[in-house]
């Protein structure tokens, strides 16, 4: 007989405050602990919650240790998911086995977006999305991000999705699944190490009252639940040269395939693999585009918690 509901379990700071309906923005793990050379990856996730804070909102960075998913992370918390070797990638089908056998992870977008929603949480930001990936014919690699991102009442702030994947094929199956996606002060789908993908968006957003507005407005139609993705790209003096990026994403994606690599490892496998071929560069248009995504996603957090939230202005 189950004994009680494993929900996350919340941080004082997040659960004060969710219930005094102050600002919070989620904040995924995987980048961290997968996504991230270390030891940067620790002072990164510090830096992310701090811009949360200045923004006044409150950062819940979402992991599990030792069986137990939480949305806030202590200073303690955050090094260990930071720092070890046995911390796994955990995916939002991952999360029962995991907090059966008391496992400890780093949670992916479709993991930190199921935890955040059943906390209570509205706004997530991260990097990129996963998606459909470009062998897709041959290995039906679709991450689990999408078709989570379909069912989940949840605003995700992102860079796009990763440009390692196949971007058109993505955009296509969100359109399939219904999830809507706005491009934060853009026509064009952002390319995450890139500005922009060269895929055209159907709805262009300013300022994170028209996000809010957005928001508003899906839960007033009632609709079924899905997510808002709120594209928003790396500035052009930060992003990753695009000659750059082409060519040494095409013997990254070589690489993967000679090596055999599948699964989950194969999308830590092509981060890693253009830091080291750009010489660090992607990392550094990572970041840029990760920090903006937490900016922004505090000030729409910060947006929605305004009383009156969404209503026309
Ligand atoms: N964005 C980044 N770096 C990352 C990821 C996103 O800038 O490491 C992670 C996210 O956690 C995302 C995951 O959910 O990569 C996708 O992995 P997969 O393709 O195996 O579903
Ligand atoms: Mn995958």
């Amino acid at each position: 007989m189950p004994q009680h509901t494993v929900i996350p379990v919340l941080s004082e700071e997040v659960r004060e405050a969710l219930e005094g309906g102050q600002p919070v923005v989620a904040l995924e793990s995987t980048i961290l602990a997968h996504g991230l050379p270390r030891p940067r990856n620790l002072a990164v996730g510090e830096e992310l919650e701090a811009i949360v804070r200045s923004e006044g909102a409150v950062p819940a960075t979402v992991a599990v240790l030792d069986g137990v998913p939480w949305a806030g992370l202590d200073k303690e918390q955050l090094e260990r998911i930071a720092g070890g070797e046995d911390v796994r990638k955990f995916g939002h089908r991952d999360l029962a086995p995991a907090v059966a056998a008391r496992a400890t992870g780093a949670t992916t977008v479709s993991a930190t977006a199921f935890l955040a929603a059943r906390a209570g949480l509205r706004v997530f930001a991260t990097g990129g999305l996963g998606g459909v990936h470009r062998e897709w014919t041959h290995t039906q690699d679709e991450s689990a991000d999408l078709a989570l991102l379909a069912r989940t009442r949840i605003t995700v702030v992102c860079a796009g999705v990763k440009s390692i994947l196949d971007v058109p094929a993505t955009l296509q199956r969100l359109e399939t699944l219904g999830v809507t996606v706005l491009g934060y002060g853009t026509a064009h789908f952002p390319g995450f190490y890139l500005t922009s993908s060269g895929e055209p968006v159907d709805w262009t957003v300013h300022s994170p009252e028209q996000v809010a507005r957005v928001m508003a407005a899906q839960d007033a139609l009632a609709g079924p639940a899905s997510a808002l993705l709120v594209a928003n790209p790396v500035a052009e003096a930060e992003q990753l040269d695009p000659a750059l990026h082409d060519r040494v994403l095409a013997q990254a994606l070589e690489e993967c395939r000679e090596r055999g690599i599948t699964g989950q490892a194969v999308t830590p496998f092509l981060l890693d693999f253009l830091v080291g071929a750009t010489g660090g560069a992607s990392l550094e248009a990572n970041l840029a585009a990760v920090r903006g995504n937490v900016r922004l996603g505090a000030r729409i957090a910060a947006a929605w918690a305004e009383p009156g939230a969404g209503a026309a202005r």
